[in-house]
């Protein structure tokens, strides 16, 4: 009876370590994924009708996904028509790659007061203001 107990700790203890040797792998993947993509992509929530945070710079060429977290649809519709998203049901997100230069007025086309502004820089690396 009291043997029973030994097997299934070293079983648990080999476990720990093939997880271990898995995690480490995983981190190594993401840190090289990082690395490649350049500039750090950004990311902008609707929530609660309202763009959090209203109003972010980026450098072009910069990613950028707004993800909805709230229970209504909401939209990503550039004042100039530069990006529309359409209807974004919640959960879901747009991602648009910023282009250009200079600042970028949004809004939700199904809540007038959902507005924020999107800065685009010129250079690229970190964004100056
Ligand atoms: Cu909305």
């Amino acid at each position: 009876m009291p043997s029973r107990l030994s097997p299934r700790s070293t079983r648990n203890t080999d476990m720990c370590r093939r997880l271990r040797v898995a995690i480490l792998g995983a981190g190594l993947c993401a840190s090289a994924f990082a690395l490649g993509a350049g500039s750090e992509p950004a990311t902008i929530r609707m929530q609660k009708e309202a763009f959090v945070p209203a109003s972010m710079s980026v450098a072009a060429g910069t990613h950028v996904t707004w993800t909805n977290t709230d229970t209504v649809p909401h939209s990503v519709t550039a004042r100039d028509n530069r990006f529309d998203s359409g209807p974004i049901q919640p959960g879901k997100s747009f991602e648009w790659t910023a282009e250009g230069s200079g600042a970028v007025n949004y809004h939700c086309i199904f809540h007038p007061s959902m507005t924020a502004i999107l800065t685009i820089g010129t250079t690229t690396g970190k964004a100056s203001k």
